[in-house]
């Protein structure tokens, strides 16, 4: 029985969780989980990958992992994993899991009173065991039960595109008080990941009560988690967990550094902090004895900045979306982390609708609606015939909307330019929707697949080459038309797309809408290592939709990309010379 990449990535990181709960060692517990992280990750089957003897090349694969993955390619089994479960239950990962337990509980629960299921908790905090076993409480033994039965409630994580502002709001809420002297999301938020677990946010104040006071105190709140001087907790009506921790600003940049993670991130930093005789914490960098003990009377160095951390580590300060340590540790030592991309560079976007198809504004609305937001030239790039129900284009419809846009250009003035182009689809067969004598007639053509996105690997990607392969395709739209949280990414082989989209010179998009981050950031990181261009786009259907661009950045810079890897960063004159000549 073989094992796929999912199935495996799970077996790690139920692993992770068990050495963790046995107590074993924080880098050993990592190994593992980053593991899981990095196959969940992967865009090729690790079938191939086992066959071409590369799994070491993985990043966080090394020689103990690689054995293991064989292993379970060829006898669907792992060994390790058998006997971890004999003498860890596997019910305490469920345990550990839960809002308010966390691994040490886990364990002590399991110790003291033998539980080992979140049924078997549930029962002994309703009978009121838990509370006396020690560090516990009434409290904590309540707060396990709320955690139970949020659990029963959880949907999983958050998308970004709402946990981000629902949690700008709060801070902005929380800013406005006179006591909050700065304030910052921190977590996986700030590292910009695709979801969310729960909202870190943290204000600088010497003042604390008023900030917790009014943060508990919200509307939004559906209960109080804790409510404490330096920490407090909440779940809002939306089901969303949200952390605030308030401190002195004198100690803002070594708290926010920690609470920003990642936890692989923070192992990091604090393993280069200990090399040079210093513990880092959130607090401060304290000198350490030869038995790496903090030095009680020794002068603690206090950072009120994040780049006074990474300095005093003789470190380049990392950018919060680099901070998941996939080299960027290495590279902030040699002082040669890329120059990222902002959205300060991006000065037009090659994808959106208008009422031609699905889109709700006109040409000409969403010309001004872009140049209202700083770009200077934009594409049109409306759905194509077959796509019925995002009312796409016929021939007759796709030449009336080109004259439009010569109109609108006439209107718009010199310093704005609009392109006629398509969202064509990428039909079930592989063929193109719209021939190639029209294809020639449009400034740009994206082919996006929109439809049998269930297809196996060998049809998915053969469809997506045929794409590529069309001298008239210019862009590849939001490549693997997954949907966060619910849509599985298609199937397809990443390695020939890139390699195709490089060797004929087209795009691939990183589509900025937070529900696609498409291409996602492991990927936009080998497509630009492989060459390819790319170009962040809107995709939008509405007005409020342009305002996304900025999740499309930050996905962006998750995948290490600069501005000369993204087209539209290029100038008009650029771009035309480019549309008309890449042949
Ligand atoms: P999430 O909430 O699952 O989306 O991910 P994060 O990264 O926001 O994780 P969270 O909320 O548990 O903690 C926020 C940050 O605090 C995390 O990125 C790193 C730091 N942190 C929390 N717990 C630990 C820990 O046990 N060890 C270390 N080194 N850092 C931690
Ligand atoms: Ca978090
Ligand atoms: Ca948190
Ligand atoms: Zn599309």
């Amino acid at each position: 029985m073989s094992l796929t990449n999912r199935e495996i990535a799970d077996i790690f990181a139920r692993c992770a969780d068990m050495l963790q709960i046995r107590g074993d060692n924080i880098h050993r517990v990592l190994s593992y989980r980053r593991a899981s992280e990095t196959i969940r990750d992967l865009a090729r089957d690790l079938r191939a990958i086992s066959a071409e003897g590369g799994l070491t090349d993985l990043p966080s694969i090394g020689k103990t992992i690689a054995a293991k993955i064989d292993e379970m390619l060829e006898t669907g089994e792992l060994d390790f994993y058998n006997r971890l479960k004999e003498e860890v239950p596997e019910g305490l990962v469920d345990i550990m899991h839960i809002n308010g337990v966390g691994p040490k509980k886990a364990k002590l629960f399991w110790e003291q009173l033998d539980i080992t299921s979140v049924e078997g908790l549930q029962k002994a905090a309703e009978e009121c065991k838990l509370a006396d076993l020690s560090g516990m409480g009434k409290k904590s033994q309540q707060k396990i039960l709320d955690g139970i039965e949020a659990l029963s409630r959880q949907t999983g994580r958050t998308p970004i595109g709402d946990a981000k502002p629902a949690a700008q709001a709060i801070l902005d809420m929380l800013m406005n008080l006179p006591e909050a002297i700065e304030g910052e999301i921190a977590g996986s938020i700030r590292r910009g990941r695709e979801t969310i677990g729960d909202v870190d946010l943290l204000i600088a104040s010497d003042n604390t009560e008023p900030i917790m006071d009014t943060f508990v105190n919200m509307e939004n709140v559906a209960r109080v988690l804790g409510h404490g001087p330096t920490k407090s907790s909440v779940e809002l009506l939306s089901g969303l967990q949200v952390d605030v921790r308030v401190l002195e600003k004198a100690r803002w940049g070594t708290a926010l550094n920690y609470f920003t993670g990642s936890q692989a991130h923070n192992v990091r930093m604090r393993q280069i902090a200990l090399d040079q005789g210093l513990s880092l914490n959130e607090h401060a960098l304290s000198p350490v004895d030869d038995g790496k003990n903090i030095i009680e009377d020794a002068e603690k160095i206090y950072c009120d900045t994040e780049e006074k951390v990474y300095e005093t580590l003789g470190l380049q300060y990392v950018p919060p979306e680099l901070r998941e340590d996939n080299g960027e540790i290495e590279a902030a030592r040699d002082k040669s982390l890329p120059t990222l991309i902002t959205r300060a560079d991006i000065i037009a976007d090659l994808h959106m609708h208008t009422t031609y198809s699905d889109g709700k504004l006109s040409i000409q609305e969403m010309a001004e609606a872009c140049k209202k937001r700083g770009h200077q030239y934009i594409v049109i790039t409306d759905h194509s015939r077959s796509l019925g129900i995002a009312n796409g284009l016929s021939i007759e419809r796709l030449m009336e909307q080109m004259e439009e846009i010569q109109q609108v250009n006439e209107a718009m003035g010199d310093d704005f330019h609009i392109f006629a182009g398509t969202e064509m689809d990428i039909k079930a067969d592989g063929t193109l929707d719209y021939p190639d004598e029209i294809l020639e007639k449009l400034d740009f053509v994206i082919g996006s697949l929109h439809v049998s996105l269930q297809q196996k690997r060998d049809q998915i990607t053969e469809r997506l080459l045929n794409a590529i392969n069309n001298p008239n395709v210019d862009m590849i739209g939001h490549p693997s038309s997954r949907l966060i949280p619910n849509r599985e990414p298609v199937d397809a082989d990443w390695d020939a797309v890139i390699n195709a989209a490089a060797e004929t010179n087209t795009i691939l998009e990183i589509n900025a809408n937070p529900m696609r981050l498409d291409l996602k950031p492991e990927l936009a990181r080998l497509a630009k290592d492989s060459g390819v261009l790319l170009a962040i786009n809107t995709d939008a259907h509405a007005e409020d939709q342009l305002d996304l661009m900025s999740f499309g950045i930050t996905n962006a810079r998750r995948g290490w990309i600069e501005p000369k890897h993204v087209v539209n960063t290029w100038s008009v004159e650029k771009f035309r010379d480019w549309i008309q000549n890449r042949g």
